[in-house]
């Protein structure tokens, strides 16, 4: 399946996100679409860190695994031949990769799942193919886990249905199909006619320029709309439901994602729209138990100050459109408590409320253990 791609009437299919056997970490550069395709190299962990940090690979799932291939990259270059000093090397080697994004439990999630593969095995030599291995695993199963979430969260979906999503959390956010676009693809390969309006989400503009790239290149029908018009269409009763992904979920079943995901839920939950949160089980954190405790990311002034992308003439520009003196406020991921969420989709199942008892019960009555 993969990332479709379509340049100049080419079509292929790709992942956002791999690595190869000699441990370069390529991801498709995702400042620059949709206007370039690009992929980005990253030959070592400081680079891969550099990459999560600047966006160039962005979504909870899609920054998770390159985390779990940056634990190879760093353990393939120590030089010790022993465990003990290589396990302290390889853990300050990841500091840097830890500190690049804070909201998204996934990376830290799959750091350690690589690390406690590697610590198991207990010598250097082995060490580096373990790390290398272990990492192209969670790979590979986050996009079965993705397959199966497009199979539970399209049940979701009626022939006909206009939905909304916010942000990016298809193929682009994950190494493939994604969380909540991939209830929307699946629904379309089921030959649902399905409607998808976007939400522009600014600053970063994930949805106009991402999600739309999804859709389009699957052919899916969508329109874009400004971050501020979905009440408006919600109360028109235009949308029957609201698929979002999540970047953290406490343990109460409070959800953290991009910014402006607490407003859309509330706005459903006053319109009678469904209200989705689509998310593999590597997304809850049992030691988060409660929105307030899921670290919340700040970034740079200037992605509210600035927006780019290409002129009339087809060159690429970066304008200013707020005043030099002004200041700005940039947190780019808010907390939806659980009681607005209609359903979380996993690739386990639909989960109903009560959140906290459900949740636990999933999580202890699965393989993921905290
Ligand atoms: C991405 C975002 C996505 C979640 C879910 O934020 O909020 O909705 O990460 O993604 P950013 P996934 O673009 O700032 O990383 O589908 O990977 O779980």
């Amino acid at each position: 399946m993969h990332v479709r791609v379509k340049i100049d009437g080419n079509e292929m299919e790709i992942r956002t996100v791999w690595m190869e056997e000699n441990r370069v970490v390529k991801m498709i550069d995702q400042r620059k679409l949709p206007h370039r395709f690009e992929i980005f190299e990253s030959p070592d962990h400081k680079t891969t860190a550099f990459a999560i940090k600047e966006m160039i690979v962005r979504g909870a799932g899609a920054i998770g695994v390159v985390a779990a291939f940056a634990v190879a990259q760093a353990a393939n270059t120590i030089r010790t031949s022993n465990f003990e000093e290589f396990m302290k090397e390889l853990n300050n080697r990841l500091d840097v990769v830890r500190a690049s994004r804070p909201t998204a439990v996934s990376l830290f999630y799959n750091i350690n799942r690589v690390l406690s593969a590697v610590r198991k095995c207990g010598n250097v030599d082995e060490a580096k193919d373990v790390a290398y291995d272990e990492a192209q695993r969670i790979a590979e199963e986050s996009v079965e886990i993705c397959r199966k979430i497009g199979e539970f969260g399209a049940e979701l979906i009626n022939d006909g249905d206009t939905v909304l999503t916010h942000c990016n959390a298809g193929a682009l956010a994950f190494v493939d199909w994604g969380t909540a676009l991939a209830p929307i693809r699946m629904a379309h390969y089921q030959g649902k006619e399905i409607k998808v309006l976007v939400d522009e989400t600014r600053p970063w503009l994930q949805g106009a320029r991402l999600t739309a790239w999804e859709l389009e290149m699957e052919g899916i029908e969508h329109y874009i709309i400004s971050d501020g018009a979905a009440g408006y269409f919600m109360r028109k009763g235009f949308i029957r439901s609201v698929f979002v992904g999540a970047d953290r979920i406490a343990a109460n079943g409070d959800v953290a994602n991009k910014i402006g995901t607490y407003s859309l839920a509330i706005l459903a939950k006053t319109n009678n729209v469904n209200f989705y949160v689509a998310a593999p089980l590597e997304t809850f954190d049992l030691n988060c138990p409660n929105g307030d405790n899921i670290p919340i990311e700040e970034r740079s002034e200037d992605e509210i100050f600035y927006v780019w992308g290409l002129d009339d003439e087809g060159a690429w520009r970066r304008v200013r459109i707020a005043p030099f003196g002004s200041r700005a406020h940039n947190p780019v991921f808010d907390v939806t408590p659980h009681e607005y969420v209609t359903l979380f989709i996993t690739e386990k199942g639909l989960v109903k409320p009560p959140f906290k008892e459900n949740i636990q019960l999933l999580i202890r009555g699965g393989s993921h253990k905290k």
